[in-house]
């Protein structure tokens, strides 16, 4: 089993590359679930949702998230009706989180209600919550303290964050299924992800740290920084304002005791010799990942040079 610990968009590129390297059926995707928040009185879950429709082969190409093709009408209503339909949520998309808060509020846990969702979408790759108990990520700013869709969605992630606070992390616990998985897994892929917000959410759930520790699996990370700029979203502003090197060396630091290995962009290699000098074997290569063909090269190789590493990490 391959075991991938995935955030949004660059996660969800990775996984799909892991899952038809391997075949779907082995590999589990653990999801970041502390950008998950309520909207219209629906339970939205980003990251969740985005996994799942990569994995189900449906998920907006451009943008990431969202379905391929999605229509808008509902936002349209809600804009009638004089809201600001800030969060951009498409008829098929509504579709996932009425039932979804429909399954949550009948007592079901997100982890069976995202097994449902994701089986009747055709995912057979095994979509886990990092947990079953809410977690919500607040973003420290220099304008105060942001729920996280209200600072990355709604206010552009310009601020400038000072802070990342994990509000309920310290009861939550890990979701059914994830000490398993990574007890039986052959390889660990800490996806392209935001360490921060996408990363180290999964990474703070109680108990996560020790089944990682635990693992027979190698653990491996891919830097969602290359050139000095981040694929996607905030995190190169992070590490800049949080007082870490934008740079792979500043992210594979804070995977310190974690990982045993750590992949770096072609454009990076300088950086490898540092990375090596953490204790991490570096492996360099084209990681920008465009369209199926290089997801599926990019996850075969990885999994080829992890196959061979050793645990060094404690
Ligand atoms: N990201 C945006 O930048 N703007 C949006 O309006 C937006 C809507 C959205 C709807 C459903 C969904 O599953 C994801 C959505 N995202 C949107 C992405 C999401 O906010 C982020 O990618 C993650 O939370 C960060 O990993």
């Amino acid at each position: 089993m391959i075991v991938a610990l995935a955030g949004g968009v660059g996660g969800a590129k990775l996984a799909q590359g892991l899952a038809m390297a391997v075949g779907p059926e082995n590999l589990s995707v653990v999801a970041n679930t502390a950008d998950d928040f309520d909207l219209y009185g629906l339970r939205i879950c980003p990251d969740l949702d985005t996994v799942m429709y990569t994995l189900a082969g449906i998920a907006d190409p451009v943008q990431g998230w969202g379905v391929a093709g999605d229509t808008v009408a509902t936002l349209g209503g809600i804009t009638a009706y004089g809201r600001d339909p800030w969060f951009k949520l498409g008829d098929r998309d509504f579709a996932t989180h009425i039932l979804r808060t429909e399954a949550l509020r009948a007592g079901q846990p997100l982890s069976v209600v995202t097994a449902d969702l994701a089986g009747a979408l055709g995912v057979r790759s095994r979509l886990l919550p990092m947990s079953d108990d809410p977690v919500a990520t607040q973003i420290e700013t220099l304008v105060g303290r942001l729920d996280f869709q209200a600072y990355f969605v709604a206010r552009r992630q310009q601020d400038t964050v000072t802070g990342v606070v994990f509000d309920g992390i310290g009861r939550a616990r890990l979701g059914p299924g994830v000490g398993e998985a990574l007890a039986d897994a052959e390889t660990v892929v800490v996806c392209p992800s935001n360490p921060f917000v996408s990363v180290g959410p999964i990474l703070a759930v109680p108990g996560m740290a020790q089944a990682l520790a635990a693992s027979p699996a190698p653990v491996v990370a891919v830097s969602p920084i290359v050139d000095g700029r981040a694929i996607k979203g905030p995190a190169a502003a992070m590490l800049e304002s949080l007082g870490h090197d934008v740079s792979p060396l500043g992210v594979a630091r804070l995977y310190t005791g974690v990982i045993d290995g750590f992949v770096l962009d072609e454009t990076d290699a300088g950086w490898a010799p540092a990375v090596a000098a953490l204790g991490m074997e570096p492996l360099v290569t084209r990681t920008v990942m465009g369209g199926s063909d290089d997801r599926a090269r990019l996850a075969a190789e990885i999994l080829a040079w992890a196959g061979a590493l050793s645990r060094n990490r404690r």
